[in-house]
């Protein structure tokens, strides 16, 4: 039988067409007939079966007793985590309970709806976490700042730009991340066969600059003196405002801040020279139609929030945004933006400071970054029970050995999760959801975030089997026993009665394409096509789609200023020495697809570094290597390469499975070494408190008896954990 989706392992939304045999997939090939991926799919698409057939998937609510988890029925599991919960919260009050959401989140609108909206308030705690502050946290913050919605993130128009300039972004291996569209590399291909060019600006030569026009090789770290500078040439050469120039503020306050940051002041801190900065400035701006875009690689650095900022602004002086080819506003089919907005929720930063170190709140989370010591440090609203939902933060967050220990002194950790991997083999009980292909899909998020209008309905291939449940419905589950007033027992019927189906059809129905009769788009009408529906090119949006409370854009809010005289504070400080970033492969998906045979085989967990550098230290291609930091050490294997700027190395994060306790029997064969064990909790994004994983300082030396076949080691660092080493 074959079966039409979009795959949801990425953002890319790639429609599928997968062939099943009773319940096993026997085929998974490109859907050439959905409109926006016309075939494509990436080596990836296999893992939707290979994780499908998994035998390591857990498939029943597992806990914990001594040190083995022991399989029990759904009933027992939500009522004694209930009970456990309001016993906690009733002896510690209800800041001791707190939650972590992980990517596969937001590729799930079940988990989405019934978790944000349904099993957070059923929590009553303030003390949310999430991979948003390992990630696109600064992005999220500037749209709030300027745009007045957290969510309302400018999508480049890549299929009509003349000029597209990249940065920390490799979309050729990440699929495009804050930019769905599937085929990356033909999409970029055709930006150029159509005469327009590409610029990636990235410490390392990526599979995307090899594709690239130019390649700048910037120093980690130093986005924002690049875009300033940019900024400055632009106002001197006269900004071009157009259409939106009524709606603006702050054009004389941005000239101010950058007028002293030239080009030829650029120079030092980006290790780039001052004329090539001046004239992408100007190809930028000379351009019929032109995008900046920043991504993982700006976000996750010391001036994340600026450099994430600036591409905005950028954007905006260079007549760029919410114009066709430039940086646009989507109008998806179900309008969550919209819809959180009437709700009163467009975002917040700063309202509140985390108990320990005081970092800020953002859209009412805190960085996880401090996770582990809100865990450790004693007093009122220390952080007692945790749930993790989809999440693997051992590996994803910094630190991840002092987060372990952290971990294992709960009092009651509950993990929503596929997989009994590096975080989750410290639950207490273990809820394992259906997979992707067991449920049905609408990407509520990446719809949102397409270079395109579109819209698909994905069914599940087969109905759950009766002893499983979908996200949504454990969700649900613990959230009934956690809150038994009358009223809530009638909010949680209607909502179990409505389902995820229901509230699509509603928020399908209300959203923009759609209506109450027969006319508009609903899940009838996108049940009818199962290859997706294409509705138009981005439009301009503005000024209509802002939600600041004037209806304008100032843009240089107040934050930002203070980041700038952050910045030049920092001008002359003193950068030799070794500084780590991270990468991305095309067939590896954060920390949790390391468990196909298939897909494992071509990922490798190496420490890139280039030749010079490798000279300097005496060390050759192939060796075990220590990479320390002030965090920990580890021992890699080395892989020259002259993709990589001088002074700089690179390893992939999302490895380390030589944990013990995990049920991940490929993984472990082939474990790697976690980077987020030598990154540091205290190196953060300034302002957003983003953990700032690019420009970490590292040494490299040889390993004292080297041998191919010494296993992954992990040492403590000496030293004070809480002391800044700057
Ligand atoms: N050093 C360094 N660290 C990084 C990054 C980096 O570039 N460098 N990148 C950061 C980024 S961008 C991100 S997004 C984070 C990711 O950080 P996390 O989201 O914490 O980690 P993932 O590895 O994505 O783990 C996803 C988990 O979800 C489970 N899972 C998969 N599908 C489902 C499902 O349908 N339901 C449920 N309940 N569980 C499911 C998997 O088994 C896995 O345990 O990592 C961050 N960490
Ligand atoms: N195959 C694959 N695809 C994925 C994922 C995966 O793990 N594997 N993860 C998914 C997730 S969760 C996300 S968020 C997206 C991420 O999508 P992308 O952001 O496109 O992916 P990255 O490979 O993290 O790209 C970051 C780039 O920033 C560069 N960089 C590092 N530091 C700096 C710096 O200081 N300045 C500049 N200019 N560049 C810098 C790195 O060298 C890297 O090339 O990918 C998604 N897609
Ligand atoms: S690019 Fe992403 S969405 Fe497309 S097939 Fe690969 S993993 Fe799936
Ligand atoms: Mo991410």
């Amino acid at each position: 039988m074959t079966h039409y989706r979009s795959c949801h392992l990425c953002e890319a939304m790639c429609g599928v067409a997968i062939e099943t045999d009773g319940d096993r997939i026997t085929e998974v090939r490109g859907d050439h007939e959905d409109p926006f991926s016309r075939g494509y799919i990436c080596p990836k698409a296999m893992g939707l079966k290979d994780v499908h057939e998994d035998p390591d998937r857990l498939q029943t609510p597992l806990k914990r007793i001594g040190d083995r988890h022991e399989p029990i029925s759904w009933d027992q599991a939500f009522e004694e985590i209930a009970q456990k919960t309001l016993e906690i919260q009733s002896r510690h009050g209800k800041k001791s309970v707190a939650s972590y959401s992980g990517n596969p989140t937001v590729h799930s609108h079940g988990a989405l709806l019934f978790g944000q909206l349904v099993f957070f308030k059923a929590l009553h705690t303030p003390h949310h976490f999430s991979a948003t502050s390992l990630d696109q946290l600064p992005q999220m913050l500037a749209a709030y700042q300027l745009f007045g919605h957290q969510l309302l993130l400018p999508i480049p128009d890549l299929d009509r730009t003349d000029f597209f300039l990249i940065l920390g972004g490799n979309p050729v291996v990440s699929n495009g991340s804050i930019m769905t569209a599937p085929g990356m590399k033909r999409r970029l291909e055709a930006l150029r066969a159509r005469g327009g060019r590409l610029v990636v600006v990235d410490p390392r030569r990526t599979e995307t600059a090899e594709l690239a026009d130019l390649h700048l090789p910037i120093r980690p770290g130093a986005d924002a003196w690049l875009l300033l500078a940019m900024m400055q040439v632009v106002l001197q050469e006269g900004p071009r405002l157009g259409r939106l120039e009524p709606h603006l503020d702050g054009l004389a306050e941005l000239r101010t801040l950058v007028s002293p940051i030239t080009p030829e002041r650029a120079a030092a801190p980006t290790g780039l020279e001052a004329n090539a900065i001046r004239q992408l400035a100007l190809d930028f701006l000379r351009a019929k139609t032109g995008v900046a875009y920043g991504r993982v690689g700006l976000c996750t650095q010391p001036f994340g929030s600026l450099a994430s900022w600036a591409v905005y602004a950028l954007n905006l002086i260079a007549g760029r945004l919410d114009e066709p080819g430039g940086a646009m506003f989507t109008t998806p089919a179900v309008d969550l933006l919209d819809i959180a907005a009437k709700a009163g929720m467009r975002g917040s930063f700063g309202r509140r400071k985390s108990r320990v170190r005081g970092l800020p709140e953002f859209g009412g989370e805190w960085p996880t970054a401090v996770l582990a010591e809100e865990i450790e440090t004693p007093g009122e609203g220390q952080i007692r029970a945790l749930y993790t939902s989809a999440g693997n933060p051992v590996l994803s967050a910094p630190d991840g050995r002092r987060l372990e220990k952290a971990l294992a002194s709960l009092e009651l950790m509950v993990s929503i999760d596929i997989y009994r991997n590096e975080t989750t083999r410290h639950a207490h009980y273990l809820l394992p959801p259906t997979f992707g292909v067991e449920r049905d899909h609408y990407d509520l998020a990446f719809n949102a975030l397409a270079v395109r209008n579109v819209a698909k309905y994905s069914p599940a291939l087969w109905p759950r089997r009766p002893d499983q449940r979908h996200d949504w419905e454990i969700f649900l589950g613990l959230s009934e026993r956690l809150e038994r007033t009358a009223l809530h027992r009638l909010k949680h019927a209607a909502l179990g009665k409505l389902g995820t189906r229901g509230i699509l059809d509603l928020g399908l129905r209300a959203g923009p394409h759609g209506g109450w009769t027969g006319q508009g788009l609903s899940l009838k009408k996108l049940e009818a096509a199962p290859h997706g529906v294409d509705l138009g090119p981005l439009e301009p949006r503005l000024p209509g789609r802002l939600y600041t409370p004037n209806k304008r854009i100032n843009l240089v809010p107040k934050l930002y200023h203070a980041e700038v005289r952050r910045l030049l504070g920092e001008e002359q400080k003193v950068r030799s020495g070794l500084v780590l970033i991270g990468r991305r492969e095309l067939r590896s998906n954060n920390s949790w697809m390391h468990n196909s045979p298939r897909l494992t085989k071509k990922v490798s967990c190496t420490l890139l570094m280039h030749p010079v550098d490798a000279a300097a230290r005496g060390l050759v291609d192939g060796a075990q290597v220590e990479l320390r930091s002030r965090i920990g050490v580890l021992v890699v294997p080395l892989e020259l390469s002259e993709d990589l700027r001088p002074g700089v190395v690179s390893l992939p994060h999302g490895f380390g499975h030589d944990r013990p306790g995990i049920q991940l029997r490929v993984a472990q064969a082939q474990p790697g070494v976690s980077v987020n064990d030598l990154t540091d909790p205290l190196l953060l994004d300034g302002l957003s408190g983003t953990s700032a994983f690019s420009d970490v300082p590292v040494e490299v030396t040889a390993v004292a008896t080297p041998s191919r076949a010494d296993p992954p080691q992990v040492e403590r660092a000496k030293g004070t954990p809480d002391h800044c080493p700057s």
